[in-house]
């Protein structure tokens, strides 16, 4: 049985604020920090019901607002493979989190115990981490007692990236087993990443330096210790890197502010050369977004979708000379805010899936090839390999030398990339490889293909909830009609498409615009947002 008395003594202590409701969206809950210790008590809890249910494998639990306001802060728990929670444990999150008192939520748990048939006597552990948020500490605490309240053992992973605290989660959950994902420590991930990197690029000019800002956020704890392991092949200049800094995460700079501005951060325009090329990461990494400037020193954006583009043609490539084309299927998966100019490149050359925003979506989406490549625009992405591929590398006898590098690379690419979820550093350094293999300068990655001119426009609207899509976000059912008005705007644009879907993480309506003139794809955005608004 539940431990009921200890679980009430620790839960007055986190009593849930009775003005405010919570829900597990995309990105797990998420709000303003302040407001977030019940919360973040009782996914504690969950947490440890979710071990349970595992047979005591370890699960994960990461304390972030990711690109965020610094003032916000948010909890997600990552399964013991390293993925997302299972959609039907949202649920269940969000039943607990709104549980109006101590004697409601202690109902709820005993509800969840029955229902999901969990073996109460089975071990709970769970590791968790935090971004470098001020509200961090205070949330980790109220973790900490989430733990002690249910009896579950818990290991701190401290300040880190949110691809790091996935890679810990699916490291522990395997080590000393023959699928063993590596060393479960930060140390070992950055060794397992930088040994595949050196051995990708061995033979290969040394790359020209590379800027990294860092949003000033935790992305430049693990950037700062990356970068001098491998300084001789890759050399790199960390900007934004100020963490103490009040109100400095995020601001005026990192990945989002970069795809969603179409711009280069002030702190990054001082300092960018023209040839030069930079990237940005988000405030807890798991996204990246690549620029350069041109010839005439204009800015150049080399999104997610760019980073798609770059990295599936060079495994496809990969593949062929490894003599494995007709055994080894690599797809890509999209959302329907990938630059439609990107959609008709891949499509042209591999199997493309478009699945709804959110990266379990589209991680899931990516499991069922044998190499799945997925990113969204905005820069999160990663490729999976099937256990089957991974093996079909290892054990293939190759009959020529140029076919056994291209085995070496194939493998070694397996352990460079994070499969677990998009990682900023991880995906820095598969383009760097790229970039590396092809000799290719920012401009000519660029122009793989040329994006169409696109505006992204938010609309506050009176219910968002009257908003339902479908065909992966692409139409609107409700409300009535809407869908139509649209088709008959978009139809009237050369090169036109134009979708709105309320966002799983704001209280907002976004309309996604793109046609063939910069002009055209404002104007286009500007009035499909007067149709919804
Ligand atoms: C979350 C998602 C991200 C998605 C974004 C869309 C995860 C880990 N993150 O940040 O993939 O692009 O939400 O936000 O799934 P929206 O629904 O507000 O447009
Ligand atoms: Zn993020």
């Amino acid at each position: 049985t539940l431990p009921v008395e200890t679980i009430t003594q620790y839960a007055d202590k986190h009593a849930k604020p009775s003005e405010l409701s919570f829900q597990y969206g995309t990105a797990g809950f998420r709000t303003l920090g302040s407001t977030l210790d019940s919360v973040v008590f009782r996914v504690a809890i969950l947490a440890a019901l979710r071990s349970k249910k595992h047979d005591g494998r370890t699960i994960g639990v990461m304390i972030t607002a990711s690109h965020n306001p610094e003032e916000d802060n948010g909890v997600k728990i990552v399964e013991p493979r390293g993925d997302m929670l299972e959609a039907a444990w949202e649920v269940h999150a969000t039943n607990l989190a709104n549980a109006p008192t101590t004697a409601d939520l202690i109902a709820s748990l005993e509800t969840l115990v029955q229902a999901t048939k969990i073996d109460l006597s089975k071990p709970a552990n769970v590791v968790y981490a935090s971004d470098t948020r001020p509200s961090g500490p205070a949330l980790v605490a109220s973790l900490e007692d989430g733990l002690r309240a249910i009896g579950a053992s818990g290991r701190n992973a401290g300040i880190t990236t949110t691809p790091v605290l996935h890679y810990l989660v699916r490291s522990i959950n395997t080590k000393g087993t023959e699928d063993s994902y590596g060393v479960d420590s930060e140390e070992g991930y950055l060794e397992k990443l930088t040994t595949a990197y050196k051995k990708l690029v061995a033979n290969r000019p040394p790359s020209p330096l590379l800027l990294v800002d860092c949003a000033n956020g935790v992305g430049a704890l693990i950037a700062r210790k990356l970068a001098p392991i491998i300084q001789d092949v890759l050399p790199i200049r960390l900007i934004n890197e100020s963490l103490d800094t009040p109100g400095a995460l995020n601001k005026n700079s990192g990945a989002d502010f970069v795809k969603t501005s179409q711009k280069l951060p002030p702190s990054v325009a001082e300092v960018l050369r023209s040839g030069q090329r930079g990237c940005s990461l988000d405030g807890d990494a798991d996204r990246i977004i690549y620029y350069y400037l041109d010839e005439r020193g204009s800015f150049r954006l080399l999104d997610g979708d760019k980073i798609a583009a770059l990295t599936a043609a060079f495994i496809v490539e990969l593949v062929k000379l490894a003599g494995l084309e007709s055994s080894v299927r690599v797809g890509i998966v999209q959302t329907a805010y990938a630059n439609g100019a990107s959609t008709k490149y891949l499509q042209e050359r591999l199997p493309v899936k478009c699945v709804a925003t959110g990266v379990k979506h589209l991680h899931h989406a990516a499991e069922h090839y044998d190499v799945g490549v997925y990113f969204e625009a905005n820069g999160h992405g990663t490729v999976l390999f099937s256990d089957e591929t991974v093996k079909t590398f290892k054990t293939t006898e190759p009959q020529s030398p140029a076919q056994a590098t291209a085995l070496e690379h194939l493998v070694s690419l397996t352990q460079l990339i994070n499969q677990t979820v998009g990682d900023a550093l991880s995906d820095m350094l598969l383009v760097e490889v790229v970039l590396a293999h092809k000799t290719y300068t920012g401009a000519e990655w660029d122009s793989l293909y040329v994006d169409l001119p696109n505006r992204l426009v938010k609309v506050s609207v009176a219910d968002r909830t009257a908003f339902k899509t479908e065909d992966a976000e692409r139409r609107l059912t409700s409300p009535a009609g809407l869908q139509g008005k649209i088709d008959e705007l978009v139809n009237r644009y050369q090169s036109g498409r134009s979708f709105v879907r309320p966002s799983g993480t704001e209280d907002v309506v976004r309309v996604y615009a793109e046609a063939a003139i910069r002009g055209q794809a404002d104007e286009l955005a500007y009035r499909v947002g007067g149709l919804v608004y």
